[in-house]
């Protein structure tokens, strides 16, 4: 397998810990967003919405990070990432879609950059922006965690809920954050980065990392 990455990408970090909880390995194609080649016609030709992650698995080009946790968990289930229960599943997806759907875009480095370049805000101002959705969307959060044993976000195994907590917390400090309003949150990211599979896919460990 091979997966078009940035270090800092919290979309593939999504699935690159989803990648190792399956130990599956797989190779990266580092793609560096700060110097735009997820721009490039080369790169548009693999993914037309010019953004990582992609994977290729068997010569099938997958994008979407949380449609590629779906598909590893239908084509690989070992080590599954779902609950068994269809309840619970939901609560996972809807936890995992809060981040993906409501959070995330609005914060990515193309948003981040429109505001500086076409709104003319300042870093401050541009900070501002971003923490306030942070902390919006983690209110959400948290309360969606009022169940979690405070190791994981449902039950006692990883999920799509911690493949996507966890960057987006790590984004969440990279930009200063006081997270202190959010316990569970905090708790749920400080066991998993005692896991190996957490720890792997940590930004700092990856091969582009600068
Ligand atoms: N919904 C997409 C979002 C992917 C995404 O926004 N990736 C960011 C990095 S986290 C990116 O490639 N940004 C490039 C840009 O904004 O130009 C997914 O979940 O895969």
């Amino acid at each position: 397998m091979k997966l078009y990455s940035y270090f800092r990408s919290s979309a593939a970090y999504r699935v690159r810990i989803a990648l190792n909880l399956k130990k599956l390995s797989y190779e990266t194609e580092p793609v560096h967003l700060v110097k735009n080649e997820q721009l490039l016609e080369s790169y548009k030709a693999i993914n037309p919405s010019q953004l990582v992650p992609v994977l290729i698995d068997d010569a099938h080009t997958f994008s979407q990070s949380i449609s590629i946790l779906e598909y590893l968990e239908e084509q690989y289930p070992t080590q599954p990432l779902l609950p068994k229960d269809v309840i619970e599943r939901a609560k996972v997806r809807a936890f995992a879609q809060s981040i993906a759907c409501d959070i995330h875009p609005i914060n990515n480095l193309r948003v981040l950059k429109y505001l500086q370049n076409d709104l003319s805000l300042n870093d401050e101002q541009k900070k501002y922006w971003y923490q306030h959705w942070i902390v919006e969307g983690f209110k959400s959060l948290e309360a969606q965690l009022e169940h979690s044993n405070g190791q994981f976000c449902f039950g006692t195994q990883p999920t799509f809920a911690d493949c996507c907590l966890i960057p987006q917390v790590y984004n969440a400090k990279r930009f200063k954050v006081d997270l202190s309003p959010f316990p569970k949150i905090e708790s749920i990211y400080q066991h998993c980065l005692t896991i190996p599979a957490f720890l792997h896919a940590v930004p700092e460990q990856q091969p582009d990392w600068e």
